[in-house]
This record gives structure tokens, C-alpha cells and sequence, in this order.
């Protein structure tokens, strides 16, 4: 592919490779299809847990051997550890190259900020995360404990590690709700800690959506996973778009309706970037 979009920052999440659900090829197309400044894997790329079943194709490695590609040509790779990628918590904060690793991270984004973590802490208990991320910058890495502590009890006893994919399929009622409170929990501590953005995974629910309370607003983003939905949040031109796979496909960023909002410079810029490419190629 000889034009690729240019992005600012884009956000996957949830991509589970290693599993038999993950589709492998479809991200590796996206992938080719842009030029982003920054990827942000928001947890839950390379499915740990599971590498006990020795199932690993060679698409799910092309997709490994892309991104180590991104970062030897200078994509800014900031790995956000998740639930299913936990060992590399291990390894958090080390960076490799363009590459770092991280259990959160904080954006600056044309005077904004964005907070982005994966999610997984609040799986413990909606109602401790809330308490517990009152500690403030403590509570977050005390909620990874917990949730390594529950694990790991419930490992020695013999039982199957906490898992968001069996409570949804324990009931729907069940999962709506879990939904609703990771929305309603994530954007209360978001609009308390001041932050314009929220950008989580792990609920496999793509959303963007702006939340209000008497204390303020925050925009919530989730990047969805690539196991259905086949989704990526692109940020560019000063605002976030949530990326499609099926319906979306390989159109422009700025083929949309956007558009009609753009700024003539961004115009202009984006209408440059097409002519440099034609000349480059
Ligand atoms: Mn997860």
C-alpha cells in the first residue's frame, strides 16, 4: 500500500493474540493502512494467559513483527499492560527503543489530557476502585495488587483466574450492568482527577461519548478489541474518531463529516500530506 493515513495517535486494545479468536489478519491490514506518530496497545495484545495452549499462527507473529517494524521507523509504541498481558507489568516502566512499557499513561493532546489505562482494575470491585483511586496515584497500582492477590488465591485453590468474558456469559443482565458501572466509575474518577479523556479497554465495548456530572465533563473512549468488533480509536485533527474496521475500511479520516467542522489549515494539511505522498511515490 503506497498511501498510508496519517494519524497522531492511535489506540487498539484487546487484540488477545494467542487465541483462536483473534482476528490477526484484519489488524495486520489496518496496521499497514496507517502512519500513526504514536500506537498505544491498551492491554490485551498478546494473550499470556493462554500461551499454555501453544497456539500461535503466523499471522499473530506478523502482527508482533509489524509492530517491532512501526518502532524501527519511529512510531512511538507505548505499551498498557493489561489483564491478560499481567507478566509484563513485570517490566513496567522500561522502555526499549521506541517502545515502553506501562500500567498507565497520561496524554497531552493539543492542551488536553487523556488518561489511559486498560481497565482491569476495576474488576475486583466497582466500589473498591472508587475508594481506592481516592488514594490517588496509589490507588491504581493497589487495585493491580488486589487483582494479582485474588488471582492468585484463587490459582492456589485450585480455581480459574477472575475473567470479565465469564461474568458476561454468567448473564446479560449481569454484563450490562458490569458495563454501565466500568462507564459510570471510569468517567466519575476521570472528571475528579481533571482529565479531558478517559481511553480504556477490557469491557470489548467500543464507545466515544462525552459524560457530564455536577462535578464536570470527560470524554470516554473505548477502544473496543479485535476479536468482534474490530475497532481502534484514531486521534487527529485535534478530535478522536472511533475506527471501524468493517464500515469504515481504508477511507481517509477526513472523509467523513468531520469535515464540515475541519479548520481550513487542517484542511490544507491534510491536502498536502496526499500531494508529498504522490511526489514520494
Ligand atoms: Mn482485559
Amino acid at each position: 500500500m503506497k498511501t498510508k493515513r496519517k494519524v497522531e495517535v492511535v489506540v487498539i486494545s484487546d487484540v488477545h493474540l494467542g487465541t483462536y479468536g483473534c482476528h490477526a489478519k484484519q489488524l495486520l491490514t489496518y496496521l499497514n493502512s496507517i502512519s500513526p506518530k504514536q500506537l498505544i496497545l491498551n492491554g490485551d495484545i498478546i494473550d499470556i494467559w493462554q500461551f499454555k495452549k501453544r497456539y500461535f499462527p503466523k499471522s499473530h507473529l506478523k502482527v508482533i513483527k509489524k509492530i517491532m517494524d512501526m518502532a524501527a521507523d519511529g512510531v512511538e509504541i507505548i505499551y498498557v499492560t493489561g489483564n491478560h498481558d499481567e507478566m509484563l507489568r513485570k517490566f513496567s516502566d522500561t522502555s526499549i527503543g521506541n517502545i515502553s512499557i506501562v500500567d498507565k499513561a497520561i496524554l497531552e493532546l493539543d492542551g488536553k489530557s487523556a488518561w489511559v489505562f486498560h481497565g482491569d482494575i476495576f474488576d475486583v470491585s466497582i466500589q473498591n476502585a472508587k475508594w481506592l483511586a481516592k488514594l490517588g496515584g496509589y490507588g491504581y497500582d493497589l487495585l493491580i495488587l488486589l487483582n494479582q492477590f485474588i488471582n492468585w488465591c484463587l490459582e492456589k485453590m485450585g480455581k480459574e483466574k477472575y475473567s470479565l468474558s465469564k461474568k458476561t456469559k454468567n448473564s446479560v443482565k449481569g454484563a450490562l450492568k458490569y458495563i454501565n458501572d466500568f462507564e459510570k466509575v471510569a468517567t466519575d474518577l476521570a472528571i475528579e482527577k481533571g482529565y479531558d479523556y478517559v481511553i480504556c479497554g477490557h469491557i470489548h465495548q467500543p464507545k466515544m461519548i462525552t459524560v457530564e456530572n455536577k462535578h464536570g465533563k470527560t470524554m470516554y473512549l473505548n477502544s473496543g478489541d479485535w476479536i468482534e468488533n474490530f475497532t481502534a480509536l484514531e486521534y487527529q485533527f485535534k478530535r478522536w474518531k472511533l475506527y471501524n474496521y468493517n464500515t469504515d475500511k481504508l477511507r481517509a479520516f477526513y472523509a467523513d463529516q468531520d469535515i464540515k467542522e475541519m479548520e481550513v489549515k487542517d484542511l490544507i494539511a491534510a491536502i498536502t500530506i496526499i500531494e508529498q505522498k504522490k511526489e514520494d511515490n
